[in-house]
């Protein structure tokens, strides 16, 4: 096998990793249909991945990761920058001569026995002023194959970088021995490097999801002037045909996927609303010819969390799912090979193999309150197969944005919808965002942690530079500005169950945004945004779900008390970024002070 490219730059690298990590073989991975199906029967007869159905799931298959490597690890993931004071606070950093140190005897010989991939991609289509090179070198077909999904790779990708350019991003990964203690998911932002080792699980081994289109390129961005954020990308089709671009940035698992395949309610539907997806996780953002502020989704695919994904909840993203996907960690129906996972429907399988790999009967399994399927189980699925894919998704120059989202899931301090008063405040909304954790990270569930962005775990670098990086790209785009606002869809009554529907009756929620975006919806000024007059969000057809204008106005409540115990506690958060913190989030704190 050729090496595929002239660039030696790339050639130098891959030689220095190659004689590093010793593998007995080195496939330079071209991205055509050959190539990658001689692999995946590879992977299937090696056991790695198995066959599923394929009259009911053409091209999908199944894989289990280890027991111990199901979801990303935060504690393990490291930023090394050349000071510590680069990487802030809220990042885990090492010295980076201290990090090669530790893990160059690790990768010693680590691909002894192995074949080494080397698999060019782009992050961005192919020829975008917006989209990155990077190259990952791994020991895992399982990779190899939804990196094929996620990303654009192969030869197209080597020539947009060109014979000369130095300008990728180099990713080394080996799964090793898949040792916990011995697992590092480590960025190098000032080498464009990234080293992943002892792990085969999504966001920890496709390094040009978060490792690269996130925390690498979040540092890039600081450096070019764009903007790399943990955001969906989704049009809003009007009826008359003007589609608006909006971006929500949720943390993990608190519902990206779902808003940008929503379904509008049939009432919004025969008005002739429709949605378009762009993108379900990441947005890279760059101030376009005309001044606006313009997105594009770095990636080609989705990988998307299974659990509560059903025909209802999100029909698009299931659609997705029926041809050539991945499913990892999903429950398996030993009958016909299909999969099953946690509320796709109400008959577990009963003849089933659960995530960590037992024959077990489903229903008497879930009687005793075992889960069939890992709650962070995924499904990586190619995007062209979403029903609902914009045609702009290729688009090199993007979609220009009219408004940003943040939100995450509070039982109750935010309301469902809340509108900045102008970009600097927004940028304070984003940096006071607070979440409780989920299963996308190992670790407690359900605990509320300060969340900036949806960027604490992808940020590469001080998150005080990043929100100065905010307010910088405020002023470049002045009044062409997208509106901020901020959202939630999970706050609880007494019971603890969420209050508004959510999915997609969330369409409600985005047309009062769209029309406040550009001036067309009132509002009432509270203390911490504007916010509609509960009358203003359309409500109609939710009466059989119990819900009232009188539910609207207590879901848009602000409660002082807990408003002003949450500036206490955003006060201790600010405090960790010491003299960093911008002036103006220390005043727009005093402010929301004031008003409350
Ligand atoms: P990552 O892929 O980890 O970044 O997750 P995500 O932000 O894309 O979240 P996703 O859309 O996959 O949703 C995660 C979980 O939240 C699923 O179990 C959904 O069913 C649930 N969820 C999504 N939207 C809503 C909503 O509007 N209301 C409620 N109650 N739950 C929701
Ligand atoms: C997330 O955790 O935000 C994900 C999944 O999108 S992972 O790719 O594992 O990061
Ligand atoms: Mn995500």
């Amino acid at each position: 096998m050729s090496v595929l490219t002239r660039n030696p730059n790339v050639i130098k690298w891959v030689e220095e990793m190659h004689a590093l990590t010793k593998p007995d073989k080195v496939v330079w991975i071209d991205g055509g249909n050959a190539q990658l199906t001689a692999l995946k029967e590879e992977a299937l007869a090696s056991g790695e991945i198995s066959l599923l159905n394929q009259d009911k799931l053409p091209g999908c298959v199944y894989h289990r990761t280890a027991v111990n490597d199901v979801a990303r690890v935060e504690d393990r993931t490291f930023i090394c920058t050349n000071t510590q004071e680069e990487a802030g606070p809220t990042n885990n950093w090492c010295d980076p001569k201290e990090m090669y140190d530790k893990l160059i005897p690790m990768f010693d010989g680590v691909m002894k026995g192995r074949t080494m991939y080397v698999i060019p991609y782009s992050m961005g289509p192919i020829g975008s002023p917006l989209a990155k090179v990077g190259v990952e070198l791994t020991d895992s077909i399982y990779v190899v194959l939804n990196m094929d999904i996620m990303t654009r790779i192969g030869v197209k990708a080597f020539e947009n970088l060109g014979d000369t350019s130095n300008d990728f991003v180099r990713g080394l990964h080996s799964k090793a021995d898949i040792d916990q203690e011995k697992r590092y998911i480590v960025h190098f932002p000032q080498d464009n490097t990234i080293w992943s080792i002892n792990s085969g699980y999504g966001g920890n081994v496709l390094l040009g999801k978060k490792c690269f289109a996130l925390r690498i390129a979040s540092y890039q961005g600081w450096k070019e002037g764009w903007m790399a954020e943990h955001m969906l990308i989704l049009g809003i089709e009007k009826p008359g045909g003007e589609t608006v671009y909006v971006t929500a940035a949720f943390p993990s698992a608190c519902g990206k996927t779902n808003l940008a395949m929503l379904i509008p309610p049939e009432g919004y539907q025969k008005k002739g609303y429709k949605v378009w997806t762009v993108g379900d996780d990441i947005a890279w953002l760059k101030k376009g010819p005309d001044g606006r502020l313009y997105a594009i989704n770095p990636e080609n695919g989705f990988f998307g969390v299974a659990p509560g994904t059903n025909e209802k909840s999100n029909y698009n993203a299931l659609e997705s799912t029926k041809k050539n996907t991945i499913f990892t960690n999903v429950a398996l129906n030993n009958d016909d090979k299909t999969v099953w996972w946690e509320g796709l429907d109400k008959n577990p399988p009963i003849n089933a193999v659960e995530w960590k790999g037992a024959k077990v009967n489903g229903p008497e399994f879930k009687a005793k309150g075992e889960n069939l399927a890992h709650p962070n189980s995924r499904f990586t699925a190619p995007a062209k197969n979403c029903p609902c894919i914009s045609k702009e998704f290729d688009n090199p120059n993007g979609v220009p944005i009219s408004a940003m989202i943040f939100g995450g899931r509070r039982a109750k301090t935010a309301p469902l919808v809340y509108q900045a008063f102008d970009w600097r405040h927004g940028v304070f909304v984003g940096s006071i965002m607070a979440s409780e954790t989920t299963a996308a990270a190992i670790g407690a569930v359900g605990v509320v942690r300060r969340d900036p962005m949806a960027m604490l775990p992808f940020c590469g670098y001080n998150m005080a530079d990043y929100w100065e990086h905010w307010f910088k790209m405020g002023e470049e785009l002045g009044e062409k500005a997208p509106k901020i606002f901020n959202v939630n869809w999970f706050r609880t009554d007494d019971d603890g169950k969420f209050i508004w529907p959510g999915y997609g009756d969330n369409m409600r929620v985005l047309d009062w945004i769209i029309e406040r975006a550009v001036g067309n919806a009132e509002a009432i000024e509270t203390a911490i945004g504007y916010e509609p007059k509960p009358e203003d969000i359309n409500i109609e057809g939710l009466e059989s779900e119990g819900v009232t204008v009188d539910v609207v106005k207590n879901l848009l409540d602000v409660d002082p008390a807990l408003w002003k115990d949450d500036a206490s506690n955003i006060r201790e958060f600010y405090k960790k970024f010491g003299d960093k913190l911008p002036k103006e989030l220390e005043n727009q704190l005093n402010w929301l002070e004031d008003r409350l």
